[in-house]
């Protein structure tokens, strides 16, 4: 079964069907873009990082395509300072990560565009713009991975579906269907040693003690996906000096989250679900710890120790 098959069995209203259709197969230029686009800019993003050329590249793509469409309201990006405004009368606005992962570019691991997409507006209220959305408002999300092959994986709140893009067809063909996540024993963790805080390392003492194995690529989306197989837990933990640790929660960890969640794992912050933060601003950054389930409320119960 193809995506648009797919997803004409689904509640999916007709433009939310294009969008997601229309965003999915930007995933061909994106990944065709990659051998010209593999040196560092000098730029920085909202965030104060320096920004690879694909990063910048993919940004300015999916924004110029997706203002071509017609389909969207408002656009928040990783890369971008301010929403952006398009077509007022539109029924979806979207949040996305157009290239996570970006320390990998240059050694051909796996990366991804991470989206998200809200009914009408970002914002509760469209015309005050004052309260952002929360993760759990979200009406879709999806991934599109840069592997060996290219991955999208889905949510539009019916569980979770992957789809392979098949180029002679130039279609995205049904590849798993209500993938459910499993427990498994692995971990993956941002951030060095002396940055750590104390009830992260006790989460670590945990995972010791359970004889989890590391996976850490350094692509969150590419982590996150691999917990689609063999489960276990992906995190970014507050640090020290940086009691949000470094992962965004409107771009990162909320259509992730949103994912994880519809395949039976959760996602928190140490102590709650990150879906359920009203973020104060479009770049806020969140500590995530996301997975299989049981594991999870093995950290929440660790952390309500501190
Ligand atoms: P971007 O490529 O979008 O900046 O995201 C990178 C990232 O937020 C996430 O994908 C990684 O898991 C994490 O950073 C890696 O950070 P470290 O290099 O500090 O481990």
């Amino acid at each position: 079964m193809d995506l648009l098959s797919y997803l004409r069995q689904t509640p999916c209203h007709d433009e939310l069907i294009a969008l997601i259709l229309y965003i999915a197969h930007q995933a061909l230029p994106i990944r065709n873009a990659f051998p010209s686009n593999q040196m560092a800019k000098t730029t920085k993003n909202a965030s104060g990082e320096t920004q690879a050329a694909m990063d910048v590249w993919a940004d300015q793509h999916l924004i110029d395509e997706l203002r071509r469409t017609g389909l969207v309201k408002e656009l928040a990006s990783e890369e971008q300072d301010d929403v952006l405004f398009f077509e007022e009368d539109a029924l979806y606005s979207v949040v996305m990560d157009p290239l996570d992962g970006s320390s990998l570019i240059a050694t051909n691991l796996s990366v991804g565009t991470i989206i998200g997409i809200y009914a009408d507006s970002i914002y509760t209220d469209s015309v005050l713009r004052e309260e952002l959305k929360k993760g759990e408002d979200l009406v879709a999300a999806f991934y599109l991975l840069y592997g060996p092959m290219t991955t999208l994986v889905l949510s539009v709140g019916d569980g979770v579906h992957s789809f392979i893009y098949h180029e002679k067809v130039g279609e995205f063909q049904l590849f798993h269907e209500n993938i459910t996540i499993p427990d498994g024993t692995q971990y993956g963790s941002g951030g060095t040693r002396d940055e750590w805080i104390p009830a992260h390392m006790s989460v670590l003492e945990y995972f010791n003690e359970h004889h989890f194995k590391v996976r850490y690529s350094g692509s969150f989306v590419a982590d996150c996906h691999q917990l689609l197989t063999y489960g276990g837990i992906y995190t970014y933990p507050a640090l020290k000096k940086k009691p949000k640790g470094k992962l965004r929660l409107l771009f990162e960890v909320n259509p992730l989250g949103y994912i994880i969640t519809q395949a039976g794992g959760a996602v928190t912050d140490g102590y709650k679900d990150t879906l359920t933060i009203v973020p104060t601003e479009i770049h806020e950054k969140t500590p995530v710890y996301i997975g299989s389930k049981g594991i999870i409320q093995d950290i929440e119960r660790i952390y309500r120790e501190f």
